[in-house]
């Protein structure tokens, strides 16, 4: 992959951005606590997620392949492919991948024990131009097939074309993370495509936080503004790939790529506005390539970040229901794509604390950012109090996926094909 940092460098911006980030240091500190790490898998196509069972079954998807399951004998059965594949039990020729899209986020139902179901976010043609769906199956008993697909999600938008744009190709942001909160419903993170107005739109379901039940209905206390689209917990955002609840308080928190400056995490309000609007000619903003002005003026040359910060703000606190992000990576963007919280007593102090995979931006071979970051929250998460990076003995990688499984162990995959199990 030439271009990394969220799908969207152009060759001119690609200079200005590497030397913003040359030297320097996102994190705080660096932790000493002693990990150990068993390497899970290797070998496979972009890894984007994982749903563990409490008998040690690993469910993951490959971003190209599809739905996979590995069994505690560290068997793998491959059970849905996309189109083009072999070698699965069976093919869904509607789904494929393109640039950031393909089959992503994974969970398995609360009470997969009793009803055998499983979620699967992808990207399906059978809309055209192509939707990103939310794929909802039946694992038969020895885990070798999936069945009786019901797609209880068929509308949020995919990027279907690069056009003109000086940024970003088919499939850029893309979002893609699924997963249940405390409630047992089934929340839904996706991106803004690149279209200017999605993320502040009622009834697009881009740049979105969706919060439903597992037939595909709006959960009933959500409470978006009046004619929005009943389905939507929270709107404004980019592109949000990662999603996790506080074990304590059971809030919501998301980490969200930023444009060239400020990742964010946010903890989401109901029906709140995470500030983000592309929108054309709004803002003190003109005309912009393809009426997206998330990298405007002119893909921020000469810029630093603190004054991208200021042109194209990640969170635009004119909004009145403005949530204010907790985090924002001291103002760098360096793709935070995904989120967990750890628990439990071998944790230490970070039993509570929040992970989150941070891909990283790379040119000429140089990877920067490529970390795990251990972020601790105040008791209410109104701060955080402490961000450590995790010392780690695997590589460094574009970490796609952290997910804490039943067995208290963290569990991450990087691009490059491997899923590790990191416990301290
Ligand atoms: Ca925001």
């Amino acid at each position: 992959m030439k271009t990394t940092f969220g799908g969207a460098l152009s060759r001119a911006g690609a200079i200005g951005v590497a030397a913003l980030l040359l030297g320097t240091t996102a994190s705080a500190n660096t932790n000493a606590t002693s990990m150990r790490a068993d390497t899970i898998l290797t070998g496979l196509q972009s890894p984007w997620d994982m749903a563990i069972h409490e008998t040690g079954t690993m469910f993951f998807t490959e971003k190209c392949h599809g739905l996979s399951v590995r069994m505690p004998t560290g068997e793998v059965n491959h059970l849905l492919g996309m189109t083009g594949t072999e070698g699965y039990a069976s093919t869904a020729d509607d789904l494929f991948c393109e640039g950031q899209a393909g089959m992503q986020g994974v969970v398995l139902d609360p009470n997969f024990d009793e009803n055998r179901l499983i979620y699967v976010y992808s990207t399906s043609s059978m809309t055209a131009p192509g939707t990103n769906r939310v794929l909802r199956m039946v694992v038969n008993e020895d885990f070798t097939a999936v069945s009786d697909r019901t797609d209880i999600v068929t509308d949020i938008p995919y990027k279907p074309e690069a056009s003109d744009q000086p940024f970003g190709g088919p499939g850029a942001h893309n979002g893609g993370r699924i997963r249940f909160g405390p409630e047992g419903f089934l929340w839904v993170t996706t991106g803004d495509t690149h279209g200017g107005t999605v993320p502040q739109s009622g009834t697009a379901l881009g740049g979105k936080v969706l919060r439903i039940d597992t037939d595909g209905n709006a959960h009933p206390e959500n409470a978006p503004p009046e004619g929005f689209d009943s389905r939507i917990y929270t709107y404004g955002h980019r592109n949000v790939q990662g999603i996790a609840f506080d074990p304590d308080t059971g809030a919501a928190v998301i980490a969200e790529h930023g444009p060239w400056h400020s990742d964010e995490i946010t903890v989401l309000v109901n029906g709140g506005n995470g500030g983000w609007d592309p929108a054309p000619n709004t803002a003190g903003r003109g005309d912009c390539p393809s009426n997206y002005c998330g990298y405007e003026p002119l893909q921020f040359e000469g810029m630093d970040r603190y004054e991208r910060r200021a042109y194209m703000p990640m969170t635009d606190t004119r909004f009145e229901d403005v949530m204010m992000p907790v985090w924002d990576n001291n103002g760098w963007s360096q793709g935070t794509g995904s989120a967990a919280f750890l628990q439990g007593s071998q944790w230490g102090s970070w039993d509570g604390a929040m992970v989150v995979g941070i891909m990283g931006i790379g040119f000429g071979g140089t990877p920067i950012g490529q970390r795990i970051d251990v972020i601790e929250f105040n008791d209410d998460l109104s701060a955080v109090v402490d961000v450590t990076e995790m010392t780690l003995p695997i590589p460094s990688g574009r970490f796609r996926s952290v997910v804490t499984g039943p067995d208290g162990a963290l569990y991450v995959a990087q691009d490059a094909g491997t899923i590790h199990r990191l416990e301290p």
